[in-house]
């Protein structure tokens, strides 16, 4: 997708953090250790009671297996000790699985009151992280040593949010929000994969979770929230479309809820209260803050105002952008 290749470059830490045990990615949150047992005592208990129990069958397969002059004997039904043991043993340790997994439960369930918040949206097939300055970025950054609240939403379908190292997971849901916490305290860079299958291109909706030292972090949003000014105007109009507008216009002619923006720059248009007008500067700038002022004939005005959402320069670079779209 386009919108991957242009981003914020600037990381703390390029190293992608990869290493894990065997059975598990590195355990790298606050929330993971809690995680990790109740997976290696669950994994414990079954491998155990695997063995015990193949071992045994395998054991009286062969111990009390058919030959000649041994006839079967009748056997008791009903055997209250050995019944009441295989109960409640496993009654125990079942007791002790759910207290582990509660407790686990519940430290992920309440985030610290100190937390930072980030505002997550799905939408098929990409990540957007809303920083508190504006800022929108594809990949998750956040700094190292504090406690991070996501916020999530989805604008379709349900996805869900997995970071594998910090054993945080929770769907995104159209129409409602939920949320995660974690606090990771190793900086680095660390996988993130929408879980949950969410159509064609589902394998390719991953993100990087680029977890800044201390300090660092305010730095990097701070760059990241001016990079645009860094870029071609074009080149950061096209960054701002395919965060901002793509889910109504295209830029290659497609109509969706609004007209394409391909090749409209010069042309002339019909609107709907009868008068034409000729698509320039000015008009763009209109139509993206005052979208009601001329409604294009045969759409709905159903286009929301940028007016205090986008800052003059941004609103320059997508007009930009698009007279580019020939
Ligand atoms: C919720 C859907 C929606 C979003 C988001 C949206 N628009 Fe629109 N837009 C429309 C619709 C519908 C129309 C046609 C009706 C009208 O003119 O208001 C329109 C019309 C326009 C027009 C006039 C097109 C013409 O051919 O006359 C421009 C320019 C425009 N939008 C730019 C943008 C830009 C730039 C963004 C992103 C910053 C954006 N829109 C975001 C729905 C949307
Ligand atoms: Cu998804």
């Amino acid at each position: 997708m386009t919108s991957f290749l242009i981003r914020p470059t600037i990381l703390a830490d390029t190293l992608l953090r990869e290493s894990g045990s065997f059975w598990l990615p590195p355990s790298s949150s606050s929330t993971s250790p809690a995680v990790d047992r109740v997976f290696y005592l669950i994994l414990g208990v079954c491998s155990f009671f695997f063995l015990l129990v193949v071992s045994t069958a395998v054991l009286f397969v062969v111990l009390y297996r058919r030959r000649p002059g041994r006839e079967a004997q009748k056997t008791a039904t009903h055997h209250n000790l050995l019944e009441l043991t295989w109960s409640v043993i496993p009654l125990l340790i079942v007791i002790v699985i759910f207290y582990e997994g509660f407790v686990a439960y519940m430290q992920m369930q309440a985030a610290p009151p100190n937390s930072y918040e980030i505002l997550v949206k799905a939408q098929k097939w990409n990540w957007f992280f809303t920083y508190p300055n504006g800022h929108i970025d594809n990949d998750l950054h956040v700094p190292a040593g504090q406690p991070v609240r996501l916020l999530l939403s989805s604008e379709d379908v349900i996805h869900s949010l997995s970071i594998p190292a910090f054993r945080v997971k929770m769907d995104c849901v159209p129409g409602r929000y939920t949320y995660i916490w974690f606090q990771c305290d190793d900086p680095g860079v660390y996988e993130l994969y929408c879980t949950e299958y969410c159509g064609d291109s589902h394998s390719d909706m991953t993100a990087r979770v680029v977890v800044h030292r201390p300090g660092e972090f305010e730095a990097w949003l701070e760059e990241a929230a001016n990079f645009l000014k860094k870029l071609p105007p074009a080149e950061a109009g096209k960054y701002l479309f395919t965060r901002r507008c793509t889910q109504c216009h295209s830029d290659d002619g497609t109509v969706k809820t609004g007209p394409t923006l391909k090749g409209i720059f010069g042309q002339r248009h019909a609107m709907a209260d009868g008068g034409t007008v000729s698509v320039d500067e000015n008009y763009i700038r209109e139509s993206i803050l005052d979208p009601q002022a001329k409604v294009r004939q045969g759409f709905q005005p159903v286009m929301p105002t940028f007016k205090g959402i986008l800052t003059d320069d941004e609103i320059t670079y997508l007009i930009e952008y698009i007279k580019t779209l020939k």
